[in-house]
């Protein structure tokens, strides 16, 4: 994935292999699908690094995490929630002693994650003279606009105008022509909802998904 010709199919790919036959979610490949994405989103433009930016400073957190001396508790997104839960290592009220625990920032991609699940859906089901940053918008709006303020989802609103015709964003995936890339979206969609629908099962059974 790194090097060489960029394609969202091997981005998406990762996503895949994420879920293991327990029905856990590995964070390796799911920190690794977020730095793709993260690639994909600098490539449509400078106006996107704001957005990727804060992306970017949670996979590193997670990194860290992963790479770190408790790296076996961070295999997946089950025991990280295990162990940090048991060791009293998450903020649940307020942020203060554990701001920036694992739970608390992967929520924020799993949001995220949401949001993008949304807009590609819009996007390989849309008329081709569709606007992306209509779907873009709308897809916002229906999920992580919520959980930001006003000044940020006006930034947001701002970027997505900046977003190419639908044509030309099949393009940038780099996955051949429309009607391929709209193939490898229909393949690899199910693959993002599972990975977040386990996340999000998770997440409500543990009551973690208000996480200051
Ligand atoms: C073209 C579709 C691409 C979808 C990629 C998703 C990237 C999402 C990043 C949005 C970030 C907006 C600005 C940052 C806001 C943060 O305050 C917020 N972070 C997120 C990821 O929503 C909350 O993090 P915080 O402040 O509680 O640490």
């Amino acid at each position: 994935m790194d090097g060489g010709a960029f394609s969202l199919r091997e981005v998406l790919a990762a996503f895949q292999t994420c879920v293991t036959e327990e029905r856990e979610v590995l964070l390796g490949p799911y920190l690794r699908g977020w730095r793709g994405l993260v690639r994909f989103l600098n490539g449509l433009g400078a106006i996107f690094s704001f957005i990727s930016k804060d992306a970017v400073a949670k996979i590193q957190i997670m990194e860290s995490y992963c790479g770190g001396e408790r790296r076996e508790e961070y295999r997946t997104l089950q025991s990280m929630v295990r162990y940090e839960l048991s060791g009293g290592l998450v903020d649940l009220q307020r942020r203060s002693a554990h701001p920036d625990s694992g739970c608390r920032t992967v929520l924020r991609l799993h949001r995220a994650l949401r949001w993008l699940q949304l807009f590609l859906e819009g996007l390989r089901t849309a008329r081709q003279d569709a606007s992306t940053s209509a779907i873009c918008t709308d897809s916002y709006n229906a999920s992580l606009a919520a959980y930001h303020p006003w000044v940020v989802r006006k930034a947001a609103t701002v970027a997505f105008c900046a977003l190419p015709s639908r044509d030309a964003f099949l393009e940038v995936m780099n996955v051949g022509g429309p009607d391929e890339a709209v193939e490898m979206l229909g393949d690899a969609l199910p693959h993002i909802r599972d990975v977040y629908g386990i996340t999000q099962e998770l997440y409500a059974q543990h009551h973690l998904l208000d996480l200051p």
